[in-house]
């Protein structure tokens, strides 16, 4: 048994003064509050739970950075992906493999202890299929577990370039897979899945799966968490209407039966009445902030859908920054920009902006990911230490200590990280980092200089 004295800790009955988490193999047998620390006790100032990353594609992180450069037409979201097909298309399993664990290393240095990894690299360079359907499957999970980051895996389906079954581009051909594979995929990923990882699945948007084949996907893993994304760009609302008769998110919700094991990714571009719509379906809204502005994709209506009791929570998609306290400050910040106004993601019971948001995307996260967490008895061992020390939170209390978090720190606040009961981050850094990065450098060097 280890166990760890908190001066505060965040509950979920909230701060609490003198707590002292015990903590046997992977989970948290005792939470004892208003107690003086033993001897044995490992002590720390701030603990907060840990925060589910729902939306992560890894091997982006290798080009981030790489496409803030302008082309030959005017860029967008659709000249972006292009770049990011040229750049996968050199990626061998050892290379995700690589890179995956840098970024569930920076992951972790943050504050995120689970991810969502919407997986979908699964051919080879040439699109040919693996002889092992999980080969690549297998990389991401041995990238968390050597890193020791938990693991949702959310294995992608992917068949068409756009609405009503249009044929694959050239640069999709390792995504592909018809509905046979794909079965096959979930098995392969079944076996080779670590003890507390979950298994979903990801249609890949409405653009890269027929009507038919959705009805089909939804009906492999009942259950477990289903995330696609939806209405990230005007383009695909536009392609929905003229395909469907509807925007995306609407046609999802009255044909998908679209429930609380759903994760919509984006949600971007959304009606009144969509969004009113979403936030009673249950489902999570699985948002993430930073790529969004950085892909030029539009501000979601958080305001109007949080007032609604929608669920929300938060990724980092593309991997172009990891940071969960910049994701939340980016989309209460897109909601200022937006409103001209301060303090919109609060409310009258809840006036913190820091607290609020962490909270949303706590619990928003783990229903998202398939997880039930918080520091609490029988929960996995996930908590994040602050640095007390750090002059942006040096003097704070309470939810003050999230609001500086979040909206005042230049630099990472995060001290320590707890995963599964193992402490993986010291002084801001994992454990493993140095190996970790030695082999990320090695694969860079070479695929940027092909
Ligand atoms: C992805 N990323 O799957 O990596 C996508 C780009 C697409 C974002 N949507 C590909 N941010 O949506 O077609
Ligand atoms: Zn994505």
């Amino acid at each position: 048994m280890t166990a760890l004295w908190l001066k505060a800790a965040l509950l979920p009955s909230g701060w609490q003064n003198d707590v002292r988490i015990e903590i046997s193999g992977t989970l948290i047998s005792a939470v004892i509050v208003g107690t003086p620390a033993r001897p044995e006790d490992e002590r720390a100032d701030i603990g907060v739970p840990g925060l589910c990353n729902v939306h992560s594609h890894a091997f982006q992180r290798g080009m981030a950075g790489l496409a803030e450069h302008r082309g030959p037409s005017d860029d967008d979201f659709w000249s972006w992906r292009e770049v990011m097909y040229r750049f996968l298309d050199r990626l061998d399993p050892d290379d995700v493999e690589a890179i995956a664990a840098m970024a569930y290393i920076e992951m972790l240095e943050t504050g995120y202890t689970r991810v969502g990894e919407f997986h979908y690299l699964h051919n080879d360079p040439d699109g040919k299929r693996y002889q092992d359907p999980a080969e690549m499957a297998a990389r991401v999970i041995g990238a968390s577990e050597a890193t020791g980051i938990g693991m949702t895996l959310l294995p992608v389906f992917y068949a068409h370039s756009d609405f009503g079954g249009a044929p694959p581009k050239h640069g999709q051909r390792r995504f592909l897979n018809d509905l046979d594979a794909f079965a096959r995929l979930l098995g392969a990923c079944e076996d080779i899945l670590p003890t507390d990882g979950i298994l979903g699945v990801a249609p890949h948007s409405l653009r890269a799966v027929t009507v038919e084949e959705l009805r089909e996907l939804v009906d492999m893993r009942r259950g477990a968490p289903l995330h696609i994304h939806a209405a990230e760009q005007l383009k695909e609302v536009e392609a929905s209407l003229a395909f469907t008769g509807a925007r995306p998110v609407e046609w999802l919700l009255a044909n998908a039966g679209v429930d609380q094991h759903w994760c919509l990714i984006h949600a971007t571009h959304l009606t009144e009445a969509e969004t009113d719509a979403l936030a009673a379906s249950g489902a999570v809204a699985g948002l993430c902030p930073v790529t969004e502005a950085n892909l030029g994709d539009g501000i979601f209506p958080a305001v109007r859908y949080l007032a609604a009791g929608g669920k929300i929570s938060t990724g980092t998609d593309s991997n172009i920054l990891i940071d969960p306290a910049q994701e939340l400050r980016a989309l209460e910040y897109s909601q200022r920009l937006s409103h001209r106004a301060r303090n919109l993601l609060a409310s009258e019971a809840r006036p913190s902006v820091g607290r609020r948001i962490f909270d949303e995307a706590h619990a928003g996260g783990a229903q998202a990911l398939g997880v039930t967490q918080g520091l609490a008895v029988g929960m996995s061992a996930d908590l994040v230490v602050l640095d007390a020390k750090h002059p942006a939170l040096y003097g704070r209390s309470g939810d003050q200590l999230l609001d500086s978090w979040i909206f005042a720190a230049r630099a990472n606040c995060v001290d320590a990280v707890w995963r599964a009961g193992r402490k993986l981050v010291s002084n801001g850094q994992h454990k493993d980092r140095e190996n970790v990065w030695r082999r990320y450098k090695a694969v860079l060097d070479r695929i940027l200089a092909l």
